[in-house]
């Protein structure tokens, strides 16, 4: 058969049993792997860039993916604008650990972090937007009824790809049935078929949005898993929290770790209120951890 004649290029927005399905513009190809890029030891995913050709009847066959601006592992993804961080005011109650964990891990791997508190109806959330604003991050307040900061967001990540995460019951599936409504039917069904919870994060795939962009669509819209694939090393961390960077080069010692020296920069910043303590603490947090890490894991990256 001849595949040679036309040659398209998409993003790929869902894999089953090596076929992938790739998005171009207006249409959706059902693609195989040519063989020798197979070779190449690449795994296309959700969100590559996929070069195909399209064969006479009118299948395609990927024969390129161009360089990924970031991955992620779990689930597999690529090319991703926004991790969007979904966090109640209230109940389960907010956990800034845990938030600032997945802002790092955000940062680590360039994608645009952005916050979400909900149930604003219950809680406000003017203390939180207010501590992540001081720290640069963009920051939304939705509640039962927020049209308003609803229609904000859906605007904002319209043209560009973002996966949604956060606890169970902070409100994710909530958030994006009120943001698009036909989009949640559909993950209804698709849970109802896969059976809820079970493998959730292998599934994922991506969903076209009416005004263009994507968004990660997993049944249930589970979260993905930043535990043991995104080691971010000690060194590396300061840099994950976008804060303290204007204080770099400003310590006493040249090897600050920023968690406990005298003449330290950023040390000097909180105590001033330049930098929540909050935030700091969980720099120290994560920076333990790090400590922790083994050198044979982290050379696995
Ligand atoms: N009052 C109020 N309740 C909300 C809001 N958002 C979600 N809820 C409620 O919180 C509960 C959990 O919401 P879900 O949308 O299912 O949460 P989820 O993050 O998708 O949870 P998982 O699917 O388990 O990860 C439900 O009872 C929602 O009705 C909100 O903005 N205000
Ligand atoms: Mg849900
Ligand atoms: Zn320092």
């Amino acid at each position: 058969m001849n595949c040679e004649n036309k040659k398209l290029s998409g993003t790929i927005v869902k894999l089953i049993g090596g076929i992938y399905f790739v998005d171009v513009s207006d249409s959706v190809y059902e693609c195989t792997a040519r063989g020798a890029f197979r070779n190449k030891n690449i795994s296309p995913c959700c969100g590559d860039k996929a070069v195909i050709e399209i064969c006479d009847d009118g299948r395609g066959v990927i024969t390129d993916i161009l360089e990924r601006k970031n991955e992620i592992v779990r689930p597999p993804m690529a090319n991703l604008d926004n991790l969007i961080l979904v966090c109640s005011t209230c109940e389960p109650p907010p956990n800034l650990l845990l938030l600032d964990k997945f802002i790092a891990v955000a940062e680590f791997k360039k994608i645009n972090p952005i916050i979400v508190f909900t149930k604003t109806d219950i809680k406000s959330s003017d203390d939180l937007t207010e501590l992540y604003e001081k720290c640069g991050v963009e920051v939304y307040g939705i509640g039962k009824d927020s049209s308003d900061a609803m229609n904000k967001l859906k605007k904002r990540i319209s043209a560009e790809v973002s996966a949604f995460t956060g606890n169970t019951g902070v409100g994710k599936t909530t958030l994006l049935n009120g943001m698009f409504p036909q989009l949640g039917e559909k993950t209804a069904e698709i849970s109802r078929k896969l059976g809820r919870g079970r493998h959730t994060t292998r599934h994922v795939s991506l969903h076209k949005l009416p005004m263009g962009g994507y968004i990660a669509d997993t049944p249930g819209f589970s979260s993905f898993d930043t535990s043991k694939y995104d080691i971010i090393l000690k060194d590396e961390l300061a840099e994950c929290f976008r804060e303290f960077r204007p204080y770099f080069g400003k310590c006493r010692y040249a090897d600050c770790s920023h968690t406990k020296e005298n003449g330290c920069a950023v040390i000097e910043a909180v105590n001033r209120g330049d930098i929540c303590r909050s935030r700091h603490n969980s720099y120290v947090s994560m920076y333990e951890e790090a400590r922790l890490i083994p050198e044979w894991l982290y050379k696995k990256r």
